[in-house]
């Protein structure tokens, strides 16, 4: 009796004693331990932290003044007046801004009617193409970076062959003048003079009292940063499209990267510092000449 107990003592006491190979599991990256893979306890910087794996990690971020809306938190639904499209909605007049802001993702033979009355609408797209088009026999091609600006109650609608992914701004139309259908490329916009900032700045729509908001492209070197900590009474909806760095909203400080989202509520203090390897380019709506008493 006491023999076979000292025996089945010895036996777990082998069996807990690990072999060699598995003693250096975890220790250094192997790509199979036992048949699990420790390799990530001793992953480099340069592989990168997969911060968007983790379950129920978000930079996202909603305030009363702005809010951070990165690539994991955007939820597709179909919306009226889109078809074979599917849209993000991530700024709208339900946080109290006074624009919207949505990502569209236009299917093989996708189509957009016009917006609503009173309502203008400005596209940027960003992926494949799509037309304006402007009658039966008449329409416009519009490529990556290349974007067109709807007046309120236009006739135009908007179509996709083989699929794009669009960035779209709309309001209600306030300034009371006279906004005309335009479009053009990105990189064919002049560049405008910023001093004392030093980021390069192109306005997408004409700035004259006819229209109420503007969509600004700024382009920033690694190490460039916005000289104004401002603060205004405009909105902002921003959609960084290439690079990362530092944006700072309110008290708040957020790494950014290409793929974020950005609301920013009149007078939120805001400063971004471009960081990394490679320029930041992003596009931001500013609504303008509008009076703030009256608007
Ligand atoms: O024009 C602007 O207000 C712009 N410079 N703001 C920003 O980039 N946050
Ligand atoms: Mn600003």
């Amino acid at each position: 009796m006491r023999v076979s107990a000292a025996l089945v003592v010895l036996a777990l006491a082998a069996a807990a004693v690990p072999a060699l190979a598995d003693e250096l599991c975890g220790l250094k990256p192997t790509p199979s331990c036992g048949g699990h893979d420790y390799s990530g306890v001793f992953r480099t910087h340069e592989r990168g932290l997969d911060f968007g794996e983790l379950p129920g990690f978000t930079r996202s971020s909603h305030h009363a003044d702005h809010a951070l809306i990165g690539v994991e938190s955007r939820v597709y639904a179909g919306q009226r007046g889109w078809k074979k499209a599917l849209t993000a909605h991530i700024v709208s007049p339900a946080r109290g801004a006074n624009f919207a802001m949505y990502l569209v993702d236009v299917k093989e033979d996708g189509s957009a009617e016009p917006p609503k009355a009173g309502v203008e609408r400005f596209v940027l797209v960003l992926q494949g193409e799509a037309s304006v088009v402007r009658g039966k026999k008449d329409s416009i091609k519009l490529s990556a970076n290349t974007y067109a600006y709807f007046p309120p109650n236009t006739t135009f609608t908007l179509e996709s062959e083989d699929g794009a992914g669009l960035l779209v701004y709309e309001r209600v139309y306030l300034a009371g003048g006279k906004p005309v259908f335009s479009h053009g490329d990105v990189e064919e916009s002049p560049l405008l003079p910023t001093e004392p900032e030093v980021f390069k700045l192109r306005k997408l729509l004409p700035q004259t009292a006819d229209y109420d908001f503007n969509v600004h492209i700024m382009d920033f070197q690694p190490g460039e940063y916005l000289w104004v900590k401002e603060v205004h009474y405009n909105q902002h909806g921003l959609l960084l499209l290439e690079g990362k760095g530092i944006y700072r909203l309110g008290d708040s400080w957020y790494p950014v990267q290409a793929g974020d989202a950005i609301w920013m509520a009149p007078y939120v203090p805001q400063w971004y510092a471009a960081l990394g390897s490679t320029p930041t380019r992003y596009v931001i709506y500013k609504d303008t000449t509008v009076d703030p008493l009256l608007g």
